[in-house]
């Protein structure tokens, strides 16, 4: 790191100090009583310094090199701001990922500034309600799940870095036309928690990457047919977790928060909306190893498995301390994650009598979240075995969740067992 000195004529009480290392960099001040030069800021090298140091000499001036650190110039200014752009170049700059990453993410973001704006002005532009279709699993389409799928799509085709796409509104993963380098494959939930929506309640994006795979190129020119190129394509997405380069969310609440990870550590970024960037504002995000918030759909506590009752029931007992768990949940997997992450705790969307795998599906919400979870110090897990080495055998396929603070995910594991 850069540190700050200064060099200037020594007095009885300064002593004259020599760096370990002469070419460190630093900035420093350079000032004199007698050669015109006075409190001259510069910054460079400790050589820099004895070169003034010489030409000082030159002009008569007697000074010795004292070198101490600046109280001022380590402050950070308060203008200084990491964007997620500039991070991402500093995440290229270092190796961690590549030029074309770089592009998909920032393509990524770019659609999450486009869906917080449709989110926020929903009730005014007539974007609230059912669109008068369903997906490909049954459930009503929102207005605003059929604009958000449109405008990830269309960013992550138009970054040309984007070889197979698959979202949860779309019936079978789409190989993307106009990709010509990079093919990553993305997977997405472009509007989680929509039906929250007329509530203007918290929802959320959800997003996984994964490395490009040979055997789904979009090539529309060769003779493969569409079929062929389909199956294609739900092999290349049926990838486990484990796989998985980046992940990330953004959450459309008070504030909207991008939390990434490109297999580094979590960090999260807020819009500043007088900026329209992104601003670093979480680095290096840790789950708490516990914590005491539990967020279940507890409606559904008839329908349980009795151990998972029981756990449920222990978590409110008082015990000695007279303080059980406390319950929260928003009803938007982003969002009850979110603070999950922040806070400690767990999240769990357990089977049930009447759906046996649960609620939330394994490819872009549960396999996302695990990644982003172990990256922050925690687990994922489906009550039995890491999310993150379950291996989807369909592009859908749902997936019991319990996700948060290791030593709670391991407590609940323990009374599945
Ligand atoms: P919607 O997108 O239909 O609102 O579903 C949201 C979700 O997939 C996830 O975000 C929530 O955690 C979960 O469903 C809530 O489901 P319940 O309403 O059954 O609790």
């Amino acid at each position: 790191m850069a540190c700050s000195y200064f060099l200037s004529t020594p007095t009885p009480s300064t002593p004259t100090r020599q760096p370990a290392n002469p070419s460190t960099s630093l900035s420093w001040v350079a000032s004199s009583i007698h050669g015109g030069l006075s409190s001259v800021a510069m910054a460079g090298s400790i050589r820099d310094a004895r070169s003034v140091m010489t030409r000082l000499h030159l002009q008569g001036v007697r000074a010795t090199l004292t070198i101490e650190p600046s109280k001022t110039s380590a402050k950070k200014s308060q203008y200084e701001l990491q964007t997620l752009t500039g991070w991402l170049l500093k995440q290229e700059q270092s190796g961690v990922i590549d030029a074309e990453l770089t592009i998909v993410l920032s393509s990524i973001s770019l659609a999450c500034k486009q869906i917080a704006s449709l989110v926020q002005r929903a009730g005014i532009s007539n974007l609230t309600g059912v669109q008068g279709a369903t997906n490909v699993q049954g459930e009503d389409q929102k207005k605003l799940d059929v604009v958000s799928n449109e405008v990830f799509s269309s960013c992550l085709r138009s970054s040309g870095r984007t070889g197979i796409i698959a979202s949860e509104e779309e019936d079978i993963p789409v190989a993307v036309e106009e990709s010509y380098s990079g093919n990553y494959v993305v997977v997405f939930d472009p509007l989680d928690g929509s039906s929250n929506i007329d509530a203007a309640v918290s929802t959320g994006s959800i997003f996984g990457i994964y490395r490009p795979t040979e055997g789904c190129l979009a090539n529309l020119d060769d003779d493969t047919s569409l079929d062929q190129q389909a199956q294609n394509c739900i092999m290349n997405v049926c990838q486990p977790g484990s796989n998985l380069l980046a992940a990330g969310y953004c959450m459309y609440s008070s504030s909207v928060i991008m939390v990434l990870s490109v297999g580094k550590g979590v960090h999260g970024f807020t819009l500043d909306p007088l900026y329209g960037e992104f601003v670093l504002t979480h680095s290096d995000i840790k789950i708490p190893s516990k914590g005491k918030i539990y967020s279940f759909n507890e409606g559904n506590y008839q329908l349980w498995d009795d151990k998972l009752k029981k756990y449920m029931d222990d978590l409110k007992d008082p015990g000695p301390s007279g303080k059980p768990y406390s319950a929260r949940y928003i009803g938007s997997l982003v969002g009850d994650f979110h603070r999950t992450m922040l806070y400690g705790g767990i999240y769990g969307y357990p089977p049930d009598k009447k759906s046996k795998n649960g609620k939330l599906r394994l490819l872009y919400e549960c396999a996302p979240m695990s990644f982003l979870a172990e990256q922050a110090g925690g687990k994922g897990s489906d009550g039995y075995r890491r999310v993150l080495d379950i291996h989807p055998e369909q592009v859908h396929q749902r997936v019991p969740l319990y996700i948060g603070s290791t030593e709670e995910v391991e407590k609940v594991e323990k009374y599945l067992a």
